[in-house]
């Protein structure tokens, strides 16, 4: 088996001009594979560098390799492997000092972000969540100059602080995660964040940074040692780290690039004007469904997303979900179908070994995007949508089960699950949305799904 080095492929490092915070599968299955695919044509190639978010031993085995590594793509039909060669430096993200040299360097135009949907602690109004004692104590850090900061926002607003002193010119901050209008919110994070460190510093990212909305596809599951293995043996080189992923893949943002960026298009990224119509799409249909499946179906003993759908119980489940979140989707209903079949076809795609325990984490910052929204819709028009109650029923009984419950929110909700279903349930949905909550119909239907469901 080859060492795979820079040397050995022949690849020199492309100059960097792009950072990242949130070294993981996605940001390297996702953004780092168009900037590749960017690359391939450009006599401008664009080098990234970067940095850990909440697992600083992602980096080690990519540095081993001077941060090369394969993308398996795998379809029903077989498996092809890809090269990527852009990320140029993998670095923990608690190296405050290569941090901050990369976001004060003039030649970096672009700063992406995947830092999970819990990464930006934000308080229930959608700002900053300044009580978060990490917050606070990564606030206090830089307000004595002290650059070891710990939270994503402190990072990059870190990042921000010495860009400023460099006086580097303009960045544009492109977060790919799987929030509501992830531009404005993230905007609001991290001026929120500076505000509090220095009024002139949030004035200076308010004229010098751009916060570009996007929304973001590709089913990543987590890497095993058989998935390394097939790598090995499709080329021949020992890759300690490379990601699955399936052959789909989106990414569609609207805003400004006011320091350039690689040619994304190239790879198939739309520039558009609004990425609204596109993020609901994806947020209520993929996502939800995902989330949907990942509470609801263990009770059939599934424990992949593949696995689920070949259950045509749970697949039941989906459609039914989707019927209800379809209607209130300003598509065109042609385009609609068109993706539902195609999102079923990914979903069943037996090669992605898509854990649902995965895709379980993090319930209170998803649902409320995901399933709530089509949840209150369709109270408001009097009905009782049965995809979106199994969803939050699957999360109650996930719950209640709370052996692998993995979210910011962990504590208090396994506390507010530990007394009757019914009461358990009318707490649960309080704490997502009051109006849920107080919805008496609402609570005995979720109450006999999640019964149902063995909760
Ligand atoms: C999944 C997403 O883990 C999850 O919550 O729903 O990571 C999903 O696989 C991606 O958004 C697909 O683009």
């Amino acid at each position: 088996m080859k060492p795979l080095t820079r040397a050995a492929v022949a690849a020199d490092p492309a100059p960097i001009r792009a950072a990242h915070l949130g070294l993981g599968a996605f940001f390297r299955a996702h953004q780092a594979w168009y900037t590749q695919a960017a690359n391939a044509e450009s006599d401008q190639p664009t080098g990234i560098a970067a940095f850990t978010g909440r697992r600083p031993d992602a980096a080690i085995p990519l540095r081993n390799q001077d941060g090369l590594y394969h993308v398996l793509v795998r379809d029903a039909g077989g498996d092809r492997t890809e090269l990527v060669t852009c990320l140029v430096g993998a670095h923990d993200g608690a190296d405050a000092g290569t941090w901050r040299a990369t976001l004060a360097s003039p030649d970096v135009g672009v700063l992406t972000l995947t830092v999970t949907e819990a990464g930006y602690r934000r308080a229930a109004d959608g700002g900053l969540d300044l009580d978060d004692p990490d917050v606070a104590a990564d606030v206090a850090r830089l307000r004595a100059g002290d650059p070891h900061v710990t939270t994503a926002p402190g990072r990059i607003v870190s990042g921000l602080v010495a860009r400023r002193a460099a006086d580097a010119g303009p960045l544009a901050v492109v977060p790919c995660d799987n929030l509501v209008d992830n531009g404005p919110t993230v905007a609001r994070v991290v001026t929120d964040f500076a505000a509090a460190v220095d009024r002139d510093l949030a004035d200076w990212i308010a004229s010098s940074v751009s916060f570009v909305s996007t929304t973001i596809d590709r089913i990543t599951p987590a890497t095993t040692d058989d998935d390394r293995a097939v790598v090995a043996e499709l080329t021949g080189y020992a890759d300690a780290a490379p990601v699955v992923t399936e052959p789909f893949s989106e990414w569609v943002l609207a805003g400004d690039f006011p320091a350039g960026r690689p040619d994304w298009e190239r790879a198939g990224a739309r520039l558009v004007t609004d990425v609204k119509p596109f993020e609901q799409r994806k947020l209520w249909l993929l996502n939800g469904a995902h989330s949907l499946l990942a509470y609801a179906a263990p009770a059939r003993g599934h424990s992949t997303v593949a696995e689920a759908v070949a259950d045509p119980v749970c697949r039941g489940w989906v459609e039914a979900w989707w019927d209800e979140a379809t209607r209130h989707l300003p598509l065109d209903a042609a385009d609609v179908a068109r993706y539902r079949a195609e999102l079923m076809e990914r979903f069943a795609n037996p090669r992605i070994r898509h854990a649902l325990n995965q895709i379980a984490m993090d319930g209170s910052q998803k649902l409320p995007i995901r399933v709530v929204p089509v949840v209150a819709r369709e109270r408001a028009n009097g009905l009782l949508p049965e995809g979106g109650i199994r969803a939050l029923a699957g999360w109650i009984r996930h719950l209640r089960e709370g052996t692998a419950v993995r979210d910011p929110r962990a504590s208090e909700l396994t506390a507010a699950v530990d007394t009757s279903l019914p009461t358990a349930v009318r707490r649960v949905l309080l704490a997502l949305d009051a109006n849920l909550g107080e919805d008496v119909e609402l609570v005995h239907a979720v109450t006999e799904t999640a019964r149902e469901l063995g909760a």
